[in-house]
């Protein structure tokens, strides 16, 4: 593998399903594969998860591990070609992205949906250039529309919960009072449908997600309707992806919290989310503390993915 930023550059999904659980059953493993190998993490959002699952993962592989805040001790960067640099920031994307590029061996990059431009944002703007003027294979950890560590991480977790060979997953919007990305939601559509499960996205009328992540999935704007006889609840609140209203929150709407009243109605669904979450927003207390909610393992299944990915990067470095 030389980058990752979706499913489609995992290879055979059931393979790196074997490898993640190999890897779960001894972390260290592949601890010689990355000896004086630097993994440098590039982040322009924050992070909790993402930072300590993905360090976590580079020592596993026996990496040294450099992690940059651009926003805290960096120069303040700009990303568009052609302007005057008159203002605030110092330095250009284009000098500062190769130089990164000469103190390490891969690069993961962290940089979310700024609702400027949806132009910019779907066609992955400062990951590509990330990919295109660094030198390094590159790996998303969340970039403008997808999170595709968490996605397969959140596959590995329904993998070792799931009771039925084709279990039931709901994707189901919940409100939230700031605009939020696209991108776990999409990953998750695109992954789940990848994985062969039955898939049913609900959300109110006008999140409708960008299609080319969602086809195969089944929209259903009831969300009770939705979450009959499922096995997995996966909640997430999301802003308008559609190109008007772009980033935009409509909806608020506290009937969508997840709690007992929707859960009552599946098939003794787990409950998921990427974390991180606000209670009592997207889900109730009582849900996500329940022995059904699988938050943690989620959570914990995010170092098996990054080494997973990292692991088969290292691979494509091998002789280089
Ligand atoms: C981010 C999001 O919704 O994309 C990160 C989730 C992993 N969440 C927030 O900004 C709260
Ligand atoms: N789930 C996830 O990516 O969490 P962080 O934003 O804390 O990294």
């Amino acid at each position: 593998m030389r980058h990752f930023t979706g499913v489609k550059d995992i290879g055979d999904l059931h393979q790196a399903l074997q490898e993640a659980l190999e890897i779960k059953k001894d972390r260290y493993k592949f601890v010689e594969l990355g000896r004086n190998r630097t993994l440098l993490m590039v982040f322009f959002n924050s992070s909790l998860r993402t930072r300590l699952s993905t360090q976590k993962a580079g020592l596993n592989l026996g990496m040294n591990v450099i992690v940059l805040d651009v926003n805290q001790g960096a120069w303040k960067l700009e990303t568009e070609r052609g302007v005057i640099m008159d203002g605030d920031k110092s330095e250009h994307l284009l000098e500062a992205v190769p130089v990164m590029g000469c103190y390490c061996d891969v690069i993961g990059v962290r940089s979310f949906a700024r609702f400027e431009s949806r132009k910019d944002d779907y066609e992955e703007k400062i990951l590509n250039q990330f990919i295109q003027y660094s030198g390094r294979p590159v790996f998303s950890m969340e970039a403008a529309t997808g999170h595709p560590l968490q996605s397969f991480a959140d596959w590995i977790t329904i993998e070792e919960h799931k009771t039925v060979e084709r279990p039931k997953v709901v994707l189901s919007w919940a409100p939230h009072p700031k605009a939020l990305p696209q991108a776990v939601p999409n990953s998750f559509a695109e992954w789940m449908v990848a994985a062969g499960y039955e898939v049913v996205i609900t959300h109110p009328e006008g999140y409708e997600l960008d299609s080319r992540f969602t086809k195969g999935a089944r929209i259903e704007y009831d969300q009770m309707k939705a979450f009959e006889g499922a096995h997995f609840i996966y909640a997430k609140n999301w802003s308008v992806a559609s190109p008007d209203n772009y980033g935009k929150v409509i909806s608020m709407d506290r009937g969508w919290t997840v709690s007992d009243r929707q859960m009552a109605v599946t098939d003794n669904a787990f409950f998921m989310h990427c974390l991180p979450v606000r209670r009592n927003m997207i889900v109730t207390d009582d849900v996500i503390e329940s022995p059904r909610s699988l938050v943690i393992p989620e959570a914990a299944n995010r170092e098996i993915s990054a080494t997973v990915v990292i692991k088969k990067i290292l691979e494509g470095l091998q002789g280089q």
